[in-house]
């Protein structure tokens, strides 16, 4: 059986009952979804919930996905501290799709006046949001002259029963490709994804080339080929175990309101003027379910954090071979913090481990760089490690004025802000003794001996 976000779940209820829930009360897509699912972060409870009973009579709603590191880990098939190892070396061996004659996601075809997209229950997160949205919306497209396939998570907000509008960060691929085809005065056509296995998800926010095929890459991180058909009204070929897809044209020289919009920082994105995709089928498996990421909380933040925490390894193994571990925590919005950890072997390599993070990603703020003992997603250790290894005067790194995410509300304008590396490493020798019971001893006082029960 292919891999799709049914296998999963299914998976999940065999093998890991404690994170699944069904919930079968009635419950509305406008807030309501949102203020359970806040109940819950405050309890740090984030097992994937499936919604059966939306806006009396929609489509069920699959939410946290990948609401913890633990779901990500059954993913990828790998303890969740190994979750970028593991994508870094599934996503260096792509696994090119096979194309078969059909598929699942077009059991059901609604095309031209028949779509009305108000019949999705999607989404409407916060207060602030101007209209529902689309989250878990991965837009495919292709580029025209290479045929090289593109995916990427793009938020889309609803604006009429055809009618969808995008953010598209500046100079992304997504962008890049409708500003090529809107220089030539003609629409880019799209296929919005929904509803897939969270490997799928991972592998469509690889750090990759723009002339890589996103499909294959995908293929390589699910560890299987991905299985395509042929979109019905756009030349682009779509997953065939998807749960709905959403075809589309984003228009050349148009651009109407978009926004606000609660995003990964926990802040909202002003409304301003943005692209337009004039919707021209949607395609679904009879009985779909509908998924949602639970925007501007920890499953919208940790999504980003594997492929990232991945290209992240990669470019601090270029110049310090001994990296140990990364991890981009949840407090750092899983894009704006990394914590790395080193086994070092010359007496400055800490700051050669700062300046290639933060030249790998544009997002990154703070790097905090501590030597192998401590656990980079224990964040009270990292945290010890700068009160007793850390002299601001001499391990601190500041690059004023850097290109960093139009998203960070601290940030100037057009994203440009500042960022520091903090070397929290000891020196190779002659530092402070650190305790430590003898290891005899330990091992021959056992709790159980002496605290019954305990
Ligand atoms: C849940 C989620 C939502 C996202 N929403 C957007 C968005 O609305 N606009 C955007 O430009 N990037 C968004 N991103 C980030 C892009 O999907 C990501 O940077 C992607 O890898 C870009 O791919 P590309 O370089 O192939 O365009 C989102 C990521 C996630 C995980
Ligand atoms: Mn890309």
């Amino acid at each position: 059986m292919p891999k799709d976000l049914r296998s999963f779940i299914a998976r999940l209820e065999r093998e890991a009952p404690d994170e699944v829930v069904r919930v079968r009360k009635p419950i509305s897509s406008r807030y309501e979804i949102s203020a359970l699912l806040t109940h819950l972060e405050r309890r740090k409870r984030f097992p994937l919930l499936i919604f059966e009973d939306v806006d009396e009579g929609k489509a069920p709603v699959v939410i946290n996905v990948q609401g913890s590191r633990k779901l990500m880990g059954y993913a990828l098939d790998c303890p969740p501290e190994n979750l970028a190892p593991r994508f870094l070396e599934r996503q260096v061996r792509p696994i090119r799709p096979v194309e078969v004659p059909e598929g699942p996601v077009q059991e059901v075809v609604e095309a031209g006046d028949a779509v009305d997209l108000t019949r999705l229950p999607m989404l409407t997160h916060y207060a602030v949001n101007a209209a529902p949205y689309l989250t878990a919306s991965i837009i495919a497209a292709r580029d025209p002259d290479t045929g090289v396939q593109n995916t990427a998570y793009i938020r889309m907000m609803l604006a009429g029963k055809r009618e969808l509008r995008v953010f598209m960060a500046i100079g992304r691929h997504t962008w890049t490709l409708h500003n090529k085809l809107e220089r030539r005065d003609q629409p880019l056509p799209i296929a919005v994804i929904i509803g897939v296995h969270p490997a799928f998800s991972l592998g469509s926010q690889a750090f990759t080339p723009a002339d890589e095929d996103e499909y294959a890459v995908i293929g390589g991180v699910m560890g299987e080929p991905l299985r395509l058909v042929d979109a019905k009204t756009v030349p682009l070929k779509v997953p065939a175990d998807a749960e709905l897809i959403i075809e589309g044209l984003m228009l050349p020289h148009v651009r109407r309101e978009e926004g606000p919009f609660g995003e990964f920082t926990g802040y909202a994105v002003e409304r301003d003027l943005r692209q337009v995709v004039e919707v021209t089928a949607v395609t679904r498996r009879r009985g779909f379910y509908f998924q949602d990421v639970h925007a501007g909380y920890t499953e919208h933040r940790l999504m980003g954090a594997v492929p990232r925490e991945a290209a992240l390894l990669r470019a601090v193994r270029q110049t310090v071979p001994t990296v140990k571990s990364v991890c981009m925590p949840v407090s750092g919005n899983c894009r704006f913090h990394a914590y790395i950890s080193i086994a070092k072997r010359t007496p400055a390599q800490a700051k050669n481990a700062i300046c290639a993070a933060i030249a790998s990603d544009m997002l990154l703020k703070h790097v905090i760089v501590v030597d192998e003992d401590i656990d980079v997603f224990d964040e009270e250790a990292v945290l010890w490690a700068v009160a007793n290894r850390f002299q601001a005067g001499r391990d601190l790194v500041v690059i004023e004025g850097a290109q960093g995410s139009e998203l960070d509300p601290s940030a100037g304008p057009f994203g440009v802000n500042d960022k520091m590396g903090l070397d929290a490493t000891k020196p190779l020798s002659g530092f402070a003794q650190v305790l430590s019971v003898p290891e005899e001893v330990m091992s021959r006082i056992r709790v159980e001996d002496f605290l019954p029960g305990r």
